[in-house]
C-alpha cells in the first residue's frame, strides 16, 4: 500500500505546489488596445469593483494596481481584470490565488453583479474561510466560467446557481466544508461542459440523475467526494444515452459499487479518460470496456476486482495507461498485441498466476511495466522484451518467475530507469545483461538466487544509481572504495549474503546502508566519511567487525536506526553518541558486542529511542536513572547480559510503553521498586493492539519511506534470537526478565495488575514472600520463571486461571503446601516444582495424609480473593476439614508429633477461625 500513500502525496502536492509556487506574478492585462491616454474603463463598472476590493483582505498588495487614484483610472488594466475586446465591458476577473501568488481573503461583495458581462469569475486558491457560496451568483446571466476551487468555503451550494443558464465550466473543488443536497438544479445548465465537485460532500442520494440530465457533459470530477452509494434506482432513470458525451471522468476514492459500470457502459463511446481507483468496485471487469475505442487513459486500481482481464482490452489501440492494481484479478496476463499505445501497464497485487504467450513482447510504445506482487509463475525470457524498446521501468518481483536468458550474450532493446526483480529466480550466475542498462538509477536483485561472485562492473554500472538491492543472496567477494561512487542518496542493501574484507569507504550522502550478515571485518572507523546529516539507517550486525567504536556521531539528525550488533567491537560508546541533534533515533543496537564502560549519558538527549538494546556486553555502572527520566517512549529496553550494579531506578517506571523490559543476567541488587503497574502497555490486556505500530516510518531526502515497524519486527526476532521461541507476532510481545540478578525483597503486588504481560522471568534472585494470591489476574501470561528464589508459602489457587501458561517454572524456592488440584497445573513436568522440599501433590508425590499435613504453615490471610468463586471456597475449606481432621487423627496417634506441632497448630486453629468466619458470613 505505500505506493498508494505515495501516489496520494502526490496528489495533494500537485494541489499545493500552484499556491506555493514562485512562479512570476501573473498579470492579467487588459487585451485591448488603450487610445493614447483614454480611459476606456466604464466608472460604474470600475466603483464596483473598488467596492468589491474593500470588502477583500489584501496583506500582500496582490490587487495594488486597483485603486482611485489618476494613473489607476484604466481598470481594464488592473491586476486580473480582464475587459472585452470590442466593449469596453469588464468580460473577465481571475484572481487566482495560486497565479498571483498569494491569497486574498475576506468577503466576496456583492457589488460584482455591476458587471452584467462578466463571462469568465476565478477566485479560487483564496481563504474565503467562512464564507458560503453568494446567491448572487445567479444573476449573472452571462456568466461561463465559475471557477471557486479551494477558497476555504463552507455551507450547502445555493439551488439558484442552476438559473447561471450559460454556465459552461463549474469548478467547486477542494471546498471540503461544501456540501450539496440535491443536484436537480444541474439539469438547468443545459451548456455545461465541465463539472469539478472533488472533495466536496454530497448529500444526494440520487446525484447520479443530476448529473445524467446534463447532456452536453464532457468532464466529470467528483473524486473524494463524501458521496452516498449508487443504488440501482440511480441507475432506472430514463437518459436518451445518445446524449451521452462524457470523456474525462474521475470518480476515485468515492466508495463507487460496480453499478457505476452500467453506466458508464451505455457511453462507452465517448470516453476517453476513466479514473475509478480506490472504490468498492468488484466482480468483473465488464468486457464492454473493449468498445471504449477512444479510451486512453484507464485507472482501476485499488478495488475488488475478480476474474480476468478481459481480453477485449487489446481492441483499444489508442489505450497509454492501464492501472488494474490492488484487486484481486486471477489468471492469466492477456496478450494485448492490439493496445500498441500502451505506455503504462500497471498489474501489481492482484493474484495474476500467469503470462499468457509473449504477452507484453509486442508492446513498442511501453515504457511501465508493473506485474509485482502477483503468483505469477513461469519463465520470463528474451522474448518476452522483444519490442519494448520504450521500457523505462521493469517490476516483476515478488512472483515466482524465473528470469532466464538463454542467448549467451543478450542486448536488450531497452535502457531501464528502474529494474526490480526481486524473488525472481536470476541466479546461479549474476545476470550479465544488466550491465548493459547504463542508465539505471534503481536496481533491486534481492532475493534471486544468485551465487556468485559479485561482477565488478556492478559498481560502475551507472552514475546515476541511487539504490541497490542485492540482499539475500549468496553473493561473495569484495565491496570496492563507494565514496565517489553512486548518486543523490544513495540506498545500498547488500545484508544476507557472503561478502568479506573490510568495510569500504561509502558515499558520504548515503541514506540507507544495511550490510548486516555479511563476513565484514575490521574496524569500522570507515564509517566516519559518512555525512549523518543524510544517513537514516544504518545496520552492520552480524559481521566480524572489531576495534573500537569511532568517534564521530556528531548532528546524526537525520540517523533513525543504528544497528551494530553482533559484532566484536570493544571499549567504550563514545560519549559523542547523542552529544547532538539525535532528533529522529528510534532504535540503538549494539547487542551482542564487547563493550565496556559505562552508557554516556548523553543518549538522554535522544528522545525519540523507541528500541535500546545494549545486552550482552561488558557494561557496567548504574542502571541509569535518566532512561526513565528522557527516554520515555522507549518500546524495548534491554541491558542484559551485562554487568551493570546497584538498584533499579524508581524512574524506570516513567516507561510506560515499554513492552521488553530485560535487565537480566547483571549483578543488580535491592528491591524490585512498587510501580510497575505503571507500565500502561503491561497493564492493557488488549491482545490486537499494535502498539509498535506508531512508528510509520521516516522519509528520505528523496521522498521514500523507510518502514521501521518491520524493521523493528525483524530486529525483535535476532534480539530474541533462539534463547526463547516465540512465534506469533512480536509486536504483541510483552515481557519482563529481571532474571540472574540479587534481587531481594517480595515480588511486589503490582505485579498481579500486569494483565497484558504474556512472559515475565524472575528467575535467580533472591527474592523472598510469598506468590501473590491475585497472580490469576496476570491473564495473558504465558510464561513464567519464579525458579531459584526463596519463595515462600503455598501455589495460590489462582494461579491456575492463567489459562495461557505454557512455560511455568517454579523449582528451588521454599513453596509448601499442594499444588492447587484439579487445575491444569497439574499438567506441568515435575520439574518445574522441583527442589521445593515442602510441595506436595500431583505431579509431585501425594501429600501425606490426604491434603498435606506438612502443608501450608503460614496462613494465608488474604484468602477473601475476589476472584475466588463459592464453589472454590467450598472446595478449599472441604480440602482443609479433611486435611484437619486427617492431622489431628494422626495426632492422636502419635504423641512424638504432638508435642512437636504444638506451635503450628496454634496458627492452624487461628486460621481455621478466619477461614470459617469469613466462609459462613459469606454464605449468609
Ligand atoms: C431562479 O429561476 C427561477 C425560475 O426558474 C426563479 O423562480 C427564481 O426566482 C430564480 N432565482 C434567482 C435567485 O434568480
Ligand atoms: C435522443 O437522441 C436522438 C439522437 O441524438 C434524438 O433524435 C432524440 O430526439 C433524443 N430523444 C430524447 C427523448 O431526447
Ligand atoms: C531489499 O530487499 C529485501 C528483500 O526483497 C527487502 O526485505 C529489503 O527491505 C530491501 N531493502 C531496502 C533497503 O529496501
Ligand atoms: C573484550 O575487550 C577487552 C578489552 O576491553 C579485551 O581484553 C578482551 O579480550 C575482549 N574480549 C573478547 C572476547 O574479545
Ligand atoms: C508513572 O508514570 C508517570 C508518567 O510518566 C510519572 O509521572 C509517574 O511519576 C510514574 N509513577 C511512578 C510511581 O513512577
Ligand atoms: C556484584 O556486586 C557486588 C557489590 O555490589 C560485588 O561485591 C560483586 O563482586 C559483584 N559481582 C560481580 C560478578 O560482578
Ligand atoms: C438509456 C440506455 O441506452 N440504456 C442502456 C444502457 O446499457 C444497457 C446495457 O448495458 C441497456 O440495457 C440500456 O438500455
Amino acid at each position: 500500500m505505500r505506493e498508494r500513500e505515495g501516489m496520494d502525496d502526490h496528489k495533494l502536492l500537485l494541489l499545493v505546489l500552484p499556491i506555493l509556487s514562485l512562479c512570476t506574478r501573473y498579470v492579467f492585462v487588459s487585451a485591448s488596445q488603450v487610445g493614447d491616454g483614454g480611459v476606456r474603463c466604464i466608472e460604474s463598472e470600475r466603483q464596483a469593483l473598488l467596492e468589491f476590493k474593500q470588502g477583500l483582505i489584501d496583506e500582500h498588495g496582490v490587487l495594488s494596481s486597483w485603486g482611485d487614484e489618476e494613473h489607476k483610472k484604466e481598470c481594464c488594466r488592473w491586476t486580473g481584470v480582464v475587459c472585452s475586446k470590442n466593449t469596453p465591458h469588464v468580460i473577465g476577473l481571475q484572481l487566482n490565488g495560486a497565479k498571483l501568488r498569494y491569497q486574498l481573503r475576506g468577503n466576496i461583495s456583492g457589488a460584482l453583479l455591476e458587471l452584467h458581462h462578466l463571462n469568465r469569475l476565478d477566485l479560487s486558491n483564496n481563504g474565503f474561510r467562512g464564507n458560503g457560496i453568494p446567491e448572487f451568483i445567479s444573476s449573472f446571466k452571462k456568466l461561463q466560467h465559475l471557477h471557486l476551487m479551494n477558497c476555504g468555503l463552507s455551507g450547502i451550494i445555493p439551488y439558484q446557481l442552476g438559473n447561471v443558464s450559460n454556465l459552461k465550466t463549474l469548478d467547486l473543488s477542494y471546498n471540503p466544508g461544501l456540501e450539496v443536497d440535491n443536484l436537480d438544479w444541474l439539469s438547468n445548465l443545459s451548456f455545461l461542459s465541465l463539472l469539478d465537485l472533488t472533495g466536496i460532500k454530497i448529500s444526494d442520494t440520487n446525484w447520479l440523475r443530476g448529473i445524467r440530465r446534463l447532456s452536453c457533459l464532457k468532464e466529470l470530477y467528483l473524486a473524494s467526494c463524501d458521496i452516498p452509494q449508487l443504488t440501482p434506482s440511480s441507475l432506472d432513470f430514463y437518459v436518451n444515452s445518445s446524449s451521452a458525451s462524457l470523456t474525462i471522468l474521475d470518480l476515485s476514492g468515492i466508495k463507487l459499487n460496480s453499478l457505476v459500470f452500467s453506466w458508464l457502459m451505455n457511453m462507452s463511446m465517448s470516453l476517453v479518460s476513466v479514473e475509478l481507483s480506490d472504490n468498492q468496485l468488484d466482480g468483473l471487469i465488464p468486457d464492454a470496456f473493449g468498445s471504449s475505442i477512444f479510451l486512453e487513459y484507464l485507472d482501476l486500481s485499488g478495488n475488488q476486482l475478480e476474474g480476468e482481464i478481459p481480453k477485449s482490452f487489446s481492441k483499444l489501440s489508442r489505450l497509454h495507461f492501464l492501472d488494474l492494481s490492488h484487486n484481486q484479478l486471477s489468471g492469466l496476463v492477456p496478450e494485448l498485441r492490439g493496445s500498441v499505445s500502451l505506455r503504462e501497464l500497471h498489474l501489481s497485487h492482484n493474484k495474476l498466476t500467469g503470462l499468457q504467450g509473449t504477452s507484453f513482447g509486442q508492446l513498442p510504445k511501453l515504457e511501465i511495466l508493473d506485474v509485482s506482487y502477483n503468483f505469477l509463475q513461469g519463465i520470463v525470457s528474451e522474448s518476452h522484451f522483444f519490442k519494448l524498446h520504450s521500457l523505462k521501468v521493469l517490476d516483476l518481483s515478488f512472483n515466482s518467475l524465473a528470469f532466464i536468458v538463454t542467448t549467451r550474450v543478450w542486448i536488450p532493446p531497452f535502457q531501464l530507469n528502474v529494474l526490480k526483480l526481486a524473488s525472481c529466480y536470476l541466479g546461479p550466475h549474476f545476470p550479465k545483461w544488466v550491465q548493459t542498462q547504463s542508465n539505471i538509477s534503481y536496481l533491486d536483485l534481492s532475493s534471486a538466487g544468485i551465487s556468485d561472485r559479485v561482477p565488478k562492473w556492478l559498481w560502475d554500472l551507472s552514475p546515476g544509481l541511487q539504490y541497490l538491492n542485492l540482499s539475500r543472496n549468496h553473493i561473495s567477494g569484495r565491496v570496492p572504495d563507494l565514496s565517489s561512487k553512486f548518486s543523490g542518496f544513495p540506498t545500498i542493501d547488500i545484508s544476507y549474503n557472503n561478502f568479506s574484507g573490510f568495510l569500504p569507504l561509502f558515499n558520504p550522502n548515503s541514506s540507507v546502508l544495511k550490510l548486516s550478515r555479511n563476513m565484514f571485518w575490521g574496524s569500522i572507523s570507515s564509517i566516519c566519511t559518512i555525512n549523518y546529516t543524510k544517513l537514516g539507517l544504518l545496520d552492520l550486525s552480524y559481521n566480524q567487525l572489531s576495534g573500537q567504536l569511532p568517534d564521530c556521531w556528531m548532528s546524526m539528525t537525520k540517523l533513525s536506526i543504528l544497528n551494530l550488533a553482533n559484532n566484536d567491537i570493544s571499549g567504550e560508546i563514545p560519549r559523542t553518541l547523542g552529544q547532538s541533534d539525535c532528533w529522529l533515533l528510534v532504535a540503538l543496537q549494539l547487542r551482542s558486542n564487547n563493550l565496556s564502560g559505562e552508557l554516556p549519558s548523553n543518549l538522554r538527549n535522544c528522545q525519540t529511542l523507541r528500541l535500546l538494546d545494549v545486552g550482552g556486553n561488558q557494561l557496567m555502572g548504574n542502571v541509569p536513572a535518566w532512561i526513565g527520566t528522557y527516554l520515555t517512549r522507549l518500546m524495548v529496553l534491554s541491558l542484559g547480559d551485562n554487568k551493570f550494579y546497584g538498584t533499579i531506578p524508581p524512574e524506570v517506571c516513567h516507561l510506560t510503553k515499554i513492552q521488553v523490559l530485560d535487565v537480566s543476567r547483571n549483578n543488580i541488587s535491592g528491591r524490585i521498586p512498587e510501580c510497575f503497574n505503571n507500565f500502561t502497555s503491561f497493564v492493557q490486556r488488549n491482545r490486537t493492539t499494535r502498539s509498535l505500530i506508531s512508528i510509520t516510518g521516516f522519509v528520505f531526502s528523496d521522498g521514500s519511506r523507510y518502514d521501521i515497524d518491520s524493521y523493528i519486527e525483524n530486529a525483535l526476532v535476532h534480539w530474541k534470537g533462539q534463547e526463547e521461541e516465540y512465534n506469533r507476532t512480536l509486536r504483541f510481545l510483552k515481557l519482563i526478565d529481571l532474571s540472574n540478578n540479587r534481587l531481594v525483597g517480595n515480588i511486589p503486588k503490582e505485579f498481579s495488575l500486569l494483565r497484558g504481560l504474556i512472559s515475565l522471568n524472575l528467575s535467580r534472585n533472591h527474592l523472598t514472600g510469598n506468590i501473590d494470591s491475585e497472580i490469576g489476574q496476570m491473564g495473558m501470561l504465558e510464561s513464567l520463571d519464579l525458579s531459584r528464589n526463596q519463595l515462600s508459602g503455598e501455589i495460590p489457587i489462582g494461579m491456575a486461571e492463567l489459562n495461557y501458561l505454557a512455560v511455568l517454572d517454579l523449582s528451588d524456592n521454599n513453596l509448601s503446601g499442594k499444588i492447587p488440584p484439579g487445575t491444569q497445573l497439574q499438567g506441568f513436568d515435575a520439574m518445574v516444582y522441583a527442589g521445593n522440599n515442602e510441595l506436595c501433590g500431583c505431579p509431585l508425590a501425594a501429600c501425606l495424609s490426604a491434603g498435606g499435613p506438612r502443608s501450608s504453615p503460614v496462613i494465608d490471610q488474604d484468602i477473601e480473593d475476589k476472584n475466588l468463586d463459592t464453589g472454590v471456597y467450598i472446595s478449599s475449606v472441604f480440602g482443609f476439614v479433611l486435611g484437619f481432621w486427617g492431622v489431628i487423627v494422626t495426632l492422636i496417634f502419635k504423641k512424638s508429633w504432638r508435642n512437636g506441632y504444638f506451635g503450628f497448630w496454634n496458627k492452624i486453629l487461628d486460621w481455621l477461625y478466619v477461614t470459617t468466619t469469613v466462609y459462613l458470613r459469606r454464605l449468609t
